[in-house]
């Protein structure tokens, strides 16, 4: 498997898969979620709505995955997942790389060869970058994924050297 960083917005990645930093609600929100709705389309909407009328009732667990179309993105599809709020107190980083795995996973049943992926976690949610970045490396080169092309799409140079110096520890 190929790991690439580059520095970009996601939505405008061509991919087989892009991943969104979703909610377990499904129904969209700010920061890249936002900007993947926004410029896919309500054609992603509408098959989150019918994944919560059907599988999802109580919303998408956080550390899960669920794929939709991308609609209108040059993506094929959007892997829905939920990252885990940053807390001090507790260590929520089994969440964060099950985000990472159980995407992979998704993927890997729609055949996807190259899969897009955001620092999931690292806005709203206030995960630290550089301890994100650590935990998202190892979980996907320990995933097992026939996915050929990771991509991680880092929207600040300051993102990007988080993601450079956790690639360069990795080894
Ligand atoms: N392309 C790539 N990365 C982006 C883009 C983009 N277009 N836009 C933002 N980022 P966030 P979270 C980066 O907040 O922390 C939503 O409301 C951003 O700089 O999108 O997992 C959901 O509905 C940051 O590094 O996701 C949830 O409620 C990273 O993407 C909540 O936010 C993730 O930031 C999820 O919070």
């Amino acid at each position: 498997m190929k790991l690439v960083l580059v520095e970009g917005d996601i939505t405008e990645q061509r991919v087989d898969a892009i991943v969104n930093a979703a909610n377990s609600s499904l129904m969209g929100g700010g920061g890249v979620d936002g900007a993947i709705h926004r410029r896919g389309g309500p054609e992603i909407l509408e098959e989150c709505r019918a994944l919560r009328a059907s599988r999802y009732g109580r919303g998408l667990p956080v550390g899960a995955a669920v794929a939709t179309t991308a609609g209108r993105l040059p993506a094929r599809w959007v892997i829905h997942t939920v990252g885990p709020v940053y807390s001090r107190s507790e260590d929520r980083s089994h969440l964060l790389a099950s985000c990472y795995r159980e995407s992979l996973h998704v993927a890997d049943s729609l055949g996807a060869s190259t899969v897009a992926f955001p620092a999931v976690s690292t806005g709203i949610y206030r995960w630290p970058m550089a301890d994100a970045a650590r935990i998202a490396l190892a979980a996907i080169r320990h995933a097992g994924s026939s996915v050929t092309e990771v991509r991680f799409v880092l929207f600040s140079p300051a993102a990007y050297a988080d993601f450079e110096q956790a690639l360069g520890d990795m080894g």
